[in-house]
């Protein structure tokens, strides 16, 4: 083994059926190689995308217990990475333990999770949005879609935008208190798109094809294989183009499937992302 061996937690839900947060997550991560904790935010039947009807338990009230055991047993992880949180009281438990569970040195990340296409997902609202806000300030990587940047940063959300769009949503951003960002969906050509790293003030873009079709679930992807990357030992800029060229394979997989509308096949090219790693 050429890397360190590490250890993270991440903080989502369990869809049971629909390939998102932590059943992408898990395998994801684990494939790069390293100890994947997991703390379930809530359990769904499905995700929120599409299916109707769909069941929802909240583990908010669990969360406490959890971390006093972990603390009880010592337990410290390299690295946290959140996504689909269960409530906003649950945001305060989370900013809690990125607060507290890390190792000296670790990395926090958070996916905000809450927004697509413009529009908040069907379980959240405005007190959902501000509660997010509180935990910029715990993470040293925000990695948001632009629906989530605009939400979270007050500004207004663009289907059609240039460069200085971008860079306003940003500034806007970093100052909620996390100095570097992951923008992912950022498109400046019909036929393209990519994502905009921006650390110190500084922009960094890396564009890729766009592939028309956009499937459910290629957030989790992205921000689990930018996670692995990056826990890895990659660099910033390295783990974002990792994330991307994994998830327009993943995208690539899927696309002729009209029957597979509820997520990525991510697994099949599991084998492409340890292969970009081991580069
Ligand atoms: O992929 C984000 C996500 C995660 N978890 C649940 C969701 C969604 C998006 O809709 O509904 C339950």
């Amino acid at each position: 083994m050429g890397y360190e061996y590490k250890r993270i937690l991440t903080i989502q839900d369990i869809s049971c059926v629909g390939q998102c947060s932590l059943t992408v997550a898990l395998p994801i991560l684990s494939a790069c190689g390293i100890e994947t904790a997991i703390l379930p935010s809530a359990v769904l039947s499905t995700h929120t995308a599409g299916f109707s009807g769909f069941t929802f338990r909240d583990l908010t009230d669990d969360m406490p217990a959890i971390k006093a055991h972990w603390q009880k047993e010592g337990i410290k992880f390299d690295g946290i990475y959140t996504g689909y949180l269960g409530s906003t009281k649950q945001i305060g438990y989370v900013k809690d333990i990125l607060d507290t569970m890390g190792k000296d040195g670790s990395v926090k990340i958070v996916d905000p999770a809450f927004a697509d296409n413009g529009k908040l997902y069907p379980a959240f609202d405005s007190v959902y949005v501000d509660a997010m806000k509180t935990l910029c300030p715990s993470a040293d990587i925000l990695l948001p879609n632009i629906t989530e940047a605009a939400f979270l940063a007050g500004v207004e959300y663009r289907e059609a935008y240039d460069e200085s769009y971008i860079k306003e949503l940003l500034a806007e951003l970093s100052k909620l208190g996390c100095a570097t960002i992951v923008l992912t969906g950022v498109s400046y050509a019909a036929d393209k798109t990519g994502v905009v790293v921006y650390e110190n003030g500084q922009l960094s873009y890396y564009e890729h094809r766009r592939i028309a079709k956009g499937c459910h679930g290629t957030g989790d992807v992205y921000a689990s294989a930018f996670t692995g990357a990056l826990v890895r030992g990659k660099s910033l800029f390295a783990a974002a183009k990792i994330a991307a060229d994994y998830t327009v394979r993943c995208i690539e997989n899927t696309q002729n499937n009209p029957e597979h509308w509820y997520g990525v096949k991510f697994e099949t090219a599991l084998p492409e992302l340890i292969g970009m790693l081991e580069q």
